[in-house]
């Protein structure tokens, strides 16, 4: 495939080029074997309950998310429980997600938070928020469910990130993988269905008001952004080039990183490198189709994306405009470097033996890193 690509992305480009549509450049393949990245790691929390997910406030104080339900508040070394999270659907990969302050939380004290919510039979991805006075949580008010229902713990997405402009961006999952069904439908499939919010990003106000763009107008889903998502758990704006970075994950190989553009269809389930779990084949009849977006990066082994960032600090002058996703089944950090416009050109790896939830840029311009499994830690990346 990787010697026909060339050849099948030149007739793309030509068929793009007579119709008008957009050409996509072809995807970078990262390399299996790269050189590791000189950091030291040092533990400062360790006894977390499966971390999902983490968000500074003002005061220099960490909150952090667990899956089964629970925030914690870390501070000067110290960790406290903070009381009033949100009640969680707990199945499989869901829970108590992801957490992000609102642009003016210093003035409003505004949380957000996703979540699993509903039954095992009957769950969806939803948005709340709630204030934070410092030691608890006031009610928490849902801006926005998914829909239609899905069933089990599988693909809840759920990461999000917040524009510039004051509006949100939020993942959804397609509902997971075969054979889950959604009103009579293969889950993964619901990828493509523009009336559902499965595998979708989502685009809201910060009252939960979907915006929409005008690809989207009519018999989309309310707030669509993009579609053909399979699972994105790792988003990040990037302020250097002025776009969102989404880590997508495949099934078998296939895990993403696109670059996100309103109204885009991203191929997820028709167009992909991702083979089956239980079979020996393909998931899709093609990596790419005319009128889909094709991912900036592809990894044909699997990876596991879940946490992204931008690195825009001063302590490693060497990652400045690069990106940093965490691996789950990888155990480690991938160091995706960008040249000024975006485009890949090397990765290296951080290795940190544990599966990798969520990775932040701290306040002090270092690498805040959450391992999930058994004893969960909260780990800081330092300059060594
Ligand atoms: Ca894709």
């Amino acid at each position: 495939m990787r010697i026909l690509y060339p050849a099948l992305s030149l007739l793309l480009c030509f068929a793009f080029a007579l119709t008008g549509a957009q050409a996509f450049a072809e995807p970078y393949f990262s390399p299996e074997e790269v050189p590791e990245a000189p950091v030291r790691r040092t533990t400062l929390l360790s006894g977390l309950d499966h971390p999902w997910s983490m968000a500074w406030l003002p005061d220099g104080g960490l909150l952090i998310t667990e899956r089964p339900g629970r925030v914690t508040l870390y501070r000067d070394g110290k960790a406290t429980d903070v009381t009033g999270a949100p009640r969680v659907l707990v199945t499989g990969q869901g829970g108590l997600l992801d957490i992000s302050l609102h642009p003016d939380f210093a003035e409003n004290r505004l949380v957000y938070m996703t979540i699993a919510e509903g039954t095992e039979d009957a769950n969806h991805t939803a948005l709340v928020r709630a204030t934070f006075d410092g030691r608890a949580f006031g009610p928490a008010e849902t801006l926005f469910r998914s829909a239609p229902d899905k069933t089990g713990g599988q693909h809840f997405g759920s990461r999000m990130a917040w524009l510039p402009d004051g509006t949100l961006v939020l993942s959804v999952g397609d509902g997971g993988n075969p054979p889950k069904r959604v009103n009579g439908v293969l889950s993964r499939d619901m990828a493509q269905v523009r009336s559902a919010h499965l595998g979708k990003l989502v685009r809201l106000n910060d009252d939960g008001t979907p915006v929409a763009p005008p690809a989207f107008d009519g018999d989309a889903a309310p707030g669509m952004h993009t579609m053909g998502h399979r699972n994105i758990q790792g988003l990040a704006w990037d302020p250097l080039r002025r776009t969102l970075w989404a880590s997508e994950h495949g099934a078998r190989g296939g895990d993403e990183i696109n670059r996100i553009q309103a109204g885009a269809n991203y191929g997820w389930p028709v167009a992909s490198y991702s083979r089956e779990y239980t079979l020996p084949m393909d998931v899709a009849d093609h990596h790419s189709l005319p009128g889909m977006a094709d991912p900036t990066v592809v990894w044909e082994w699997r990876f596991a994306p879940s946490g992204l960032l931008v690195y825009t600090g001063d302590a490693f002058p060497g990652w400045k405009g690069d990106l940093l996703a965490g691996g789950l089944r990888s155990e480690t950090i991938r160091l995706i470097e960008l040249d000024r416009d975006g485009t890949p050109t090397g990765e290296r790896d951080i290795p940190m033996g544990d599966r990798v939830r969520d990775i932040r840029q701290g306040p002090d311009g270092l690498v805040y890193v959450l391992t999930d499994e058994g004893d969960g830690k909260l780990i800081r990346l330092e300059p060594r």
